[in-house]
């Protein structure tokens, strides 16, 4: 069994979350952070120090935070030897560059610059300039996941993997908000597919109304 501590309107936890939707692990889950609170006790900081969600334990095992490293814990412990996260080394480290790939240019690019300024910045503290600057510049790394995935069904390839949950988790939000979306024709078809798949809808696409700031 799985625990989960995080609020599930927390876009790291919809990534681990959908890791365990995908991999049909049983979890039990606790909303912790933002209105939740939670996450400043002595007793959460033990098991995080940065206060940060998600923070998973597999049964009596250690605290582990970090979201790429838990999905990487779940899928080393649960998923090896599938194509989600093969054995092989090549394989694999291919799936992990596209992984590391959407963490550090798709979602920290989306999520502070962009979903932070619109959603949970006041508008008189929104600086309008700087998120055309954002929404510009996502989507120029935008492109290269179409090119991508013209030429393939997943990010990583052909198998939907590990790299999928890093990079398609901040797709629900990219697509929601009234921004500029450029006519990237594959990425679309990807995401209209990710939106088909139980765990994405169960997990990722879920209201951030309890976010607004106003
Ligand atoms: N680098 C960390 C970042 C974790 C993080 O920033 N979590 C946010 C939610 S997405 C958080 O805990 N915010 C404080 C809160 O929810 O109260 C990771 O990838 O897990």
């Amino acid at each position: 069994m799985i625990t989960v501590w995080g609020r599930k309107t927390s876009s790291n936890v919809q990534a681990l979350m959908w890791c365990i939707g995908e991999l049909s692990l049983p979890f039990t889950r606790y909303d912790i952070g933002h209105k939740y609170g939670g996450n400043d006790t002595s007793e959460f900081l033990s098991m995080n120090p940065n206060g940060k969600v998600p923070v998973i334990k597999d049964g009596d095992g250690e605290p582990i935070w970090e979201t790429g490293a838990t999905l990487r814990y779940l899928a080393n412990r649960y998923a090896k030897s599938s194509p989600f996260w093969p054995e092989d080394l090549e394989t694999r480290t291919h799936i992990d560059k596209w992984a590391e790939w959407s963490k550090i240019n798709v979602a920290l690019n989306f999520t502070v610059p962009i979903f932070w300024q619109m959603v949970r910045t006041v508008p008189q503290h929104q600086n309008q300039l700087e998120i055309e600057k954002a929404i510009n510049n996502l989507n120029n790394i935008l492109d290269i996941a179409e090119t991508q995935l013209r030429k393939h069904q997943f990010i990583a390839g052909d198998h939907f993997t590990l790299a999928d949950i890093q990079f398609g988790h901040t797709l629900y939000r990219y697509f929601d908000l009234k921004i500029n979306h450029p006519k990237h024709s594959a990425l679309i078809k990807y995401y209209n597919e990710l939106t088909e798949r139980p765990a994405f809808k169960e997990h990722v696409m879920i209201s951030y109304e309890e976010l607004r700031v106003i």
